[in-house]
């Protein structure tokens, strides 16, 4: 391994993959990292618009050089309009993620998505019930078909607002009100924002954020609930289940498919045809002894969720994971699949794949999956796998998996409690458990991989914090051992009394990206059980490997649900002090929450710690000195 390369990640596989794919010549993303050395510093500090044609412009941070664009925006306007830009990415992703699925939900209703179904027909009609339909004496696919109805009109102009709001504590929605951030459409906030940066329209840089609040609050209880919602219901909700992670899910005497991005509509077809008998004799024919389906990233995490699948790795692996040269075929659909996948699987026999018509990447065969052909298609592809498998080369797959337990949906951990939040509730009051902390996000080169994410939770779990994670941090943490029932020993005292009485790890994984809504959710039920708003509660949120522009939303959502959130590496807002101290300081009167920043995850430990302890204090429940 280069020196360059010394101590990127934390992980054996990470290490020993690298090494491998610099002997086979591959560059990897800390390669390109390196190449784009300096990064510039305008950009960083978010001080640079090329919005107009009129730029693109700079703001010189020092004073010296020029304070204003060709517009006139200053650094407040730029850095704000930068930061809101990126809050609409990160919303209009997820939510779109959720409008494909209530397209498959509509296609089940009205019989054109072939091969999916209702899998939960009871969680179909709960939320139907929220939606105001009427069930009473209807079929499952009249009220599917009328569901997905009322959920396409969240997305657009028709609502005063999106209807799942009314899941949030009683005290929030007022809060909301108050700061005229009520989410009315899921794209109408996205679009309004994209229309306020325009050069020319809102230059005021608070109610430019006030509206990425309310953005990323329409995906949070919007798009990405949506998202989550049907997928449950036509997927299944999901329960606890064992499982395994990292490169070593590999198979070397069978055919290994990886399915990589977000979409449970492909990888839920992918893994049925890898079900199949017909499928499974076709690989024993070809001389494997079956066929392995594993995942990366979150479609990986939607099937770990709901049947226990392997994960191979997260985002920061998916480069490497290739060079095992164990892989027949990748498929991908969409966000986090890094363009240089393509080229680096054409070292090896590896297919690559993608499937959704607003995803192409270089080098890679494009067959679209629609609700129409999907199971189809699916099955071709498969073959198509099982037939890539007698030209694979040499393999290399370094490491054993590590055992996990996934699955922990909201309904997954009332039941797990006894079916009311009351003993978790009862635990915290106790002091048993100090508070919780949804740990959530990526990996960025920029950090040791997986370091920030797996030291942050240790440290929490250490000192009786519960942790629930999702996304790629949740891959960090099920592979450094945290995710099983023997794990309540890296846990404090009265943690690893609580997690050992109800046999489940510390460290709770509770799905994909989408899936960060479910923890909306279960800090509703604890406020509504308290009788408190989501602010008083003893929680807090982490991105502390974070790089997309998801993140940001997610972050953004969080924040405005009342959720105090650190984050690891600093967004692009330093060259704006207003907008830095409108977002650490400033919110906390707006929303009751604010952001911190803190790339060291000792340090961000110790900020939730305090913070923690401070809101239990204003709850009068024993509180400690941190
Ligand atoms: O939505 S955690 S690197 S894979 S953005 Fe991407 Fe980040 Fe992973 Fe999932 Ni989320
Ligand atoms: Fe420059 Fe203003 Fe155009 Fe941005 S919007 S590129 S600051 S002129």
């Amino acid at each position: 391994m280069s020196q360059i390369h010394e101590g990127v990640t934390i992980t054996e596989d990470g290490r020993l993959l690298l090494k491998k794919a610099e002997q086979d010549q591959i560059e990897t993303v800390w390669d390109r990292l390196e190449t784009q050395q300096p990064q510039c510093g305008y950009c960083d500090m978010g001080l640079s618009c090329r919005i107009c044609i009129m730029g693109p412009c700079r703001v010189d941070p020092f004073g010296e050089g020029p304070q204003r664009g060709v517009c006139g925006a200053d650094a407040d306007i730029i850095v704000a309009r930068n930061l809101c830009r990126m809050i609409a990415s990160g919303a209009a992703s997820h939510s779109d993620h959720g409008r494909d699925l209530v397209e498959v939900l509509a296609g089940v209703a009205d019989g054109s998505a072939i091969g999916y179904s209702i899998r939960d027909e009871e969680k179909l009609k709960r939320v139907a019930v929220e939606y105001d339909i009427d069930i009473e004496g209807k079929e499952t696919l009249a009220i599917a078909g009328e569901l997905a109805q009322a959920m396409m009109e969240d997305y657009g102009m028709r609502q005063k607002q999106i209807r799942l709001l009314k899941r949030a504590p009683k005290k929030r929605r007022e809060c909301w009100e108050k700061a005229g951030i009520v989410p009315r459409g899921i794209d109408r906030e996205t679009s309004e924002m994209l229309h306020r940066t325009h050069m020319g329209v809102d230059n005021n840089w608070q109610t430019l954020l006030l509206q990425a609040l309310r953005n990323a609050l329409s995906d949070g209880w919007g798009g990405s609930m949506i998202a989550t919602e049907v997928s449950d219901i036509l997927f299944g909700i999901p329960s606890p289940r064992p499982t395994t992670v990292n490169v070593g899910v590999l198979k070397k005497d069978q055919v290994n498919i990886l399915v990589h991005g977000h979409n449970p509509v492909v990888s839920e077809m992918i893994l049925e045809a890898c079900l199949s008998d017909q499928m499974i004799s076709l690989a024993r024919e070809k001389g494997a002894e079956g066929i392995n389906l594993a995942g990366l990233c979150c479609t990986g995490n939607e099937l770990l969720m709901r049947h226990g699948i392997s994960m191979a790795g997260n985002h920061l692996m998916t480069e490497l994971v290739l060079s095992t040269g164990a892989v027949e075929m990748m498929l991908v659909d969409y966000q986090c699949i890094m363009p240089s996948l393509g080229e680096i699987a054409s070292n090896y026999h590896t297919k690559m794949i993608s499937t959704s018509d607003k995803a192409q990447f270089p080098e890679m065969v494009h067959r679209e999956f629609h609700p129409e052909n999907a199971q189809k298609l699916a099955y071709t592809l498969v073959r198509e796998a099982i037939e890539n498998y007698p030209r694979r080369g040499e393999v290399y797959i370094p490491v054993k998996p590590v055992n996990a337990v996934g699955g922990f949906s909201v309904e997954a951990i009332v039941s797990a409690l006894g079916g009311t939040p009351a003993p978790l509730i009862d635990a915290i009051k106790a002091g048993k458990i100090r508070g919780a902390v949804g740990i959530v996000g990526c990996n960025n080169p920029k950090i040791k991989h997986d370091y920030a994410n797996t030291t942050l939770t240790r440290r929490l779990i250490e000192n009786d914090i519960l942790v629930v994670d999702t996304g790629c941090v949740s891959v960090s943490t099920a592979k450094a051992g945290l995710k099983v029932a023997e794990a309540i020993k890296y846990a404090g005292p009265g943690l690893k009394e609580v997690c050992g009485a109800l046999g489940i790890p510390p460290v709770l994984h509770m799905g994909s990206c989408v899936d960060n809504v479910r923890i909306l959710v279960l800090a509703s039920a604890l406020a509504d059980a308290l009788g408190v708003d989501i602010s008083d509660l003893p929680l807090a949120g982490a991105a502390p490997e974070w790089y997309s522009e998801k993140a940001a939303t997610i972050g953004s959502y969080f924040v405005a649900s009342g959720v105090y959130t650190v984050l690891g590496p600093m967004p692009p807002i330093t060259g704006s002090i207003n907008v830095v101290k409108l977002l650490t300081e400033g919110l906390e009167d707006v929303v009751g929450a604010t952001f911190g920043v803190e790339p060291d995850p000792e340090k961000a430990a110790v900020m939730i710690r305090k913070h923690i302890e401070s809101k239990r204090k204003k709850l009068g429940l024993p509180s400690i000195d941190v």
